[in-house]
């Protein structure tokens, strides 16, 4: 059965704008907290493929949505890879035994892939219930975005630790990111044969480095992930979202579907610079849906600037947690009801 986010993907014609919403699963929707308080903690949630496969759902029950995203987080990887991921409650993720040498990176198994067999079992549940026109999205965060966790320990607001190690030891994070681009090609290929339609990398963390940089430590570490899943599943999308690259737009080039816009880059400049090889995604900030008429104003003005262009709406970047779900429905219907030929 024809999905719409897929034809949308590849760019063939559409009866109407696909939606979907990045983190759309969370804490905004209180069957989501009840959930995660059910099962204890954040990582009980995605070991488990029965809640797993819940969490995934719930937005689609109350809203329109065209597309479900895989409940899981893209730090399950490094885990398995050998880190010791804990969820920090009012803190967010944190490695205690974070890399700091290359022992430490020598010490990281990159065939990890197959351990994530919950991951796999939680897609094959959500498959077995999704309406069959929805598409299921697979993920993983890029290298790049990964190792910033597994260098600095946690989240950051200055990346100094893993910034000091790139201009340092360039040759440190190089192994590094070439061990987790290993382990994300196997378990990005293992999402696919489990059953997911698209493939989404999460590059949240590329705005943190001047280009040069960007482009030898972030995007070419997702190009040679996405040819490597482009070549092997031609009939899987790819949509690579590097959030904060508006100054290189016109750099980017790749073997790949989708590209995501964030909030900040003027979904004009993105049409302008990649709207002739990709279909875009996005990309209304995620704060405008505090308020009705500044979604819709966002929204009408996003549709203007795409019409008869290749598209799926989305936020520039993920929810969220004190967003009212009936803001959600407004902005969801909105996109449909205008977007219908
Ligand atoms: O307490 C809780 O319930 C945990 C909150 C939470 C949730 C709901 C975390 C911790 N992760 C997730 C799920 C998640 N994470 C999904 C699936 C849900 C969905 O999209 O519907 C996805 C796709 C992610 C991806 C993710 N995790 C990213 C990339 C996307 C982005 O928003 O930029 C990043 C950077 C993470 C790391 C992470 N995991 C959790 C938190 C709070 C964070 C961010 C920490 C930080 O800001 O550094």
């Amino acid at each position: 059965m024809s999905k719409i986010f897929i034809d949308a993907c590849f760019k063939k014609e559409v009866p109407y704008t696909p939606v979907w919403i990045m983190r759309q699963a969370g804490r905004y929707l209180p069957e989501y907290r009840k959930i995660r308080e059910k099962a204890g903690s954040f990582l009980n949630l995605c070991h488990n493929p029965d809640l797993a496969c819940e969490a995934t759902l719930q937005p689609l029950d109350r809203f329109d949505l065209d597309a479900a995203i895989l409940f899981s987080d893209i730090l399950v990887l490094p885990n398995e890879m050998g880190m010791n991921l804990e969820f920090v409650e009012n803190e967010g993720p944190v490695f205690r035994n974070k890399i700091t040498n290359m022992k430490d990176v020598e010490a990281l198994d990159e065939n990890c892939a197959v351990q994530l067999d919950y991951v796999y079992k939680t897609i094959k549940k959500i498959k077995s219930k999704l309406d069959p026109k929805k598409a299921l999205i697979g993920f993983c965060g890029s290298p790049w975005t990964v190792a910033t966790y597994m260098v600095e320990g946690k989240g950051t607001k200055t990346y100094n630790i893993v910034k000091k190690r790139l201009y340092s030891d360039p040759e440190l994070m190089h192994s590094l990111l070439r061990k987790v681009t290993l382990a994300t090609k196997e378990y990005l290929s293992l999402q696919i044969e489990a059953g997911v339609d698209a493939i989404q990398i999460f590059d949240s963390w590329a705005a943190a480095l001047e280009k040069p940089k960007y482009f030898e430590f972030s995007w070419a570490y997702m190009k040679e992930i996405s040819t490597f899943i482009k070549t092997k599943y031609p009939h899987i999308p790819i949509i690579l979202f590097p959030k904060g690259v508006a100054p290189f737009l016109n750099d980017i080039d790749g073997d790949f579907d989708v590209f995501g816009v964030d909030w900040s880059t003027p979904m004009k400049s993105a049409l302008d610079a990649l709207g002739s090889k990709y279909t875009l995604q996005g990309n209304m900030e995620p704060c405008r849906l505090y308020s009705q008429s500044a979604t819709k104003e966002c929204v009408l003005s996003i549709i203007k600037t795409m019409k008869n262009k290749n598209h799926i709406f989305n936020l520039g970047h993920g929810i969220l947690p004190d967003i009212e779900p009936s803001s959600v429905k407004y902005f969801v219907d909105l996109i449909h009801n205008e977007t219908k030929k």
